[in-house]
């Protein structure tokens, strides 16, 4: 599969990668770059170029998981990356935006919105693009993930409906996060209202 980068192969990435991230970490992320492809096919977007898109943010979207916190403080003021008040109270959550940072500076990635892809690919946003909402969903789906209750339901509904999958995710997300009493940041909560609120518009419309 060819990578959207100015820099490297696909394989010179993928080795790359590997010795970055953890042996999971890196089976999973290829677990996301195929899942993503296979919902581009079955979305009717099969052309080399959009499967590549798909291929190459799937790949990449963790590349920011495994630093340590003082690469990751590093990187953080090397290229000025500004935190939310959640993510400085949560710092997993900074591989999002800091991996949008890597794709670009370390990966040769230059496509807005493969960066745009992996920014979103844990929080979700209002109104996502088509190649936003696949990474943000096929994070969720992919095979190695361990089994959740509401799994097979998004599995299958989600080569079908992705609004509906998204929004599935969404709000098993917060769910999830208010059980544990972790801190929400704003665009997970707008994200899901925008999807809930999609989804009725869409309904009254039939
Ligand atoms: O990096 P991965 O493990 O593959 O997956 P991810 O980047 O989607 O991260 C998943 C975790 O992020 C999951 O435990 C839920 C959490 N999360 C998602 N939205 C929010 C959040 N955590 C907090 N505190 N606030 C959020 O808004
Ligand atoms: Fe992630
Ligand atoms: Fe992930």
């Amino acid at each position: 599969m060819r990578l959207c980068s100015d820099r490297y192969t696909d394989e010179e990435a993928r080795k790359k990668l590997s010795h970055k991230l953890e042996l999971r970490r890196y089976e999973h992320s290829l677990g996301v770059a195929y899942t993503a492809c296979s919902l581009f096919m079955a979305h009717g977007h099969d052309t080399p170029e959009e499967l590549s898109r798909a291929y190459t943010a799937g790949l990449l979207h963790d590349c920011a998981k495994c630093l340590t916190d003082e690469e990751r403080d590093k990187y953080i003021r090397r290229y000025g990356v500004e935190l939310s008040r959640t993510e400085k109270e949560n710092p997993y959550l900074i591989h999002a935006k800091l991996g949008a940072v890597l794709a670009k500076e370390k990966y040769g990635v230059t496509d807005p919105e493969i960066l745009s892809s992996i920014r979103w690919h844990t929080t979700g946003c209002a109104d996502m693009t088509f190649l936003e909402a696949v990474i943000f969903s096929a994070d969720f789906i992919e095979p190695n993930r361990k089994p959740l209750i509401i799994l097979p339901e998004v599995r299958t509904l989600i080569y079908t409906d992705l609004d509906r999958a998204v929004c599935r995710i969404l709000e098993q997300t917060i769910v999830h996060l208010n059980n544990k009493g972790m801190a929400i940041e704003e665009h997970t909560l707008e994200a899901c209202d925008f999807y809930k609120k999609k989804i009725m518009r869409r309904r009254k419309q039939d």
